[in-house]
């Protein structure tokens, strides 16, 4: 992942149709790369990647200033309202082998709505997708990335609140995934103070498996 004073960190979007994934990758890279619309369908339907510029001076490390690139593959929604299943798995497992194959994939960020409860099958598909294409060691490299967050500050709730009042079933999956999570805000005037701290977030759980990707035979 790092030459000397160079980190390129490779993240992976999951989660339901509609979700945020897409409009969430592009805060990550601080682009419209990938297009993100509301709809009353799936709107992506194919895996791409996208890649940030340079973000110089972005943390230090061993003495040195480090020069972060984040990669990103955006992927279709899991079900989704026009392809199958096992479509979509096979084309993510593709995708992941062929973008992430030297420096592996860093971290799986699964896109949960904060504004819709989290239980039942449905909410689940994502997460066994997210098992299979990983494999046994899928919780050290998955973390939660909460869209629609602005809707718990206008209900007037703080982060620790509303965990405090989620459903059994994501409290456990927050506890096997070891409370990695990150709250995203869609505020316009925020948008480059949050990205930096989201990024940051982001590389303090990659930092917990020592910066090693996970690769795809
Ligand atoms: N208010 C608010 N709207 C959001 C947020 N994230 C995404 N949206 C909106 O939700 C709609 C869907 O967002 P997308 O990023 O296209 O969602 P997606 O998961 O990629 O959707 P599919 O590709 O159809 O699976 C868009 O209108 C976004 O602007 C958020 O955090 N807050
Ligand atoms: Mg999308």
């Amino acid at each position: 992942m790092t030459d000397s004073n160079k980190m390129i960190i490779n993240l992976a979007l999951f989660g339901r149709t509609q979700s945020g994934k897409s409009s969430a990758g592009n805060i990550l890279l601080g682009s419209t790369d990938f297009h993100s619309r509301f709809a009353p369908c799936s709107v992506t339907t194919d895996c791409s990647l996208g890649r940030s510029c340079h973000l110089h001076s972005f943390m230090r490390r061993g003495g040195q200033e480090i020069t972060l690139q984040v990669q990103v593959l955006d992927t279709p929604g899991y079900p989704h309202s026009k392809l199958s299943m096992s479509h979509v798995k096979q084309e993510v497992k593709k995708a992941l082998a062929h973008h992430f194959e030297q420096e592996g994939l860093h971290l799986a960020l699964l896109i949960l709505r904060a504004d819709v409860p989290f239980y039942g099958q449905e909410e689940s598909y994502p997460i066994q997708l997210i098992q299979e294409l990983l494999g046994d060691t899928w919780k050290n490299y998955t973390a939660i990335l909460f869209t629609h967050a602005e809707k718990i500050e206008d209900a007037g709730f703080s982060e620790n609140e509303y965990l405090h009042d989620a459903s059994d079933t994501l409290l456990t999956l927050l506890s096997s995934i070891k409370q990695r999570y990150v709250f995203l805000y869609k505020k316009e005037n925020l948008f480059n103070e949050q990205r930096r701290k989201i990024l940051e977030r982001i590389v303090e759980f990659i930092k917990e498996n020592h910066y090693q990707g996970l690769t795809f035979k």
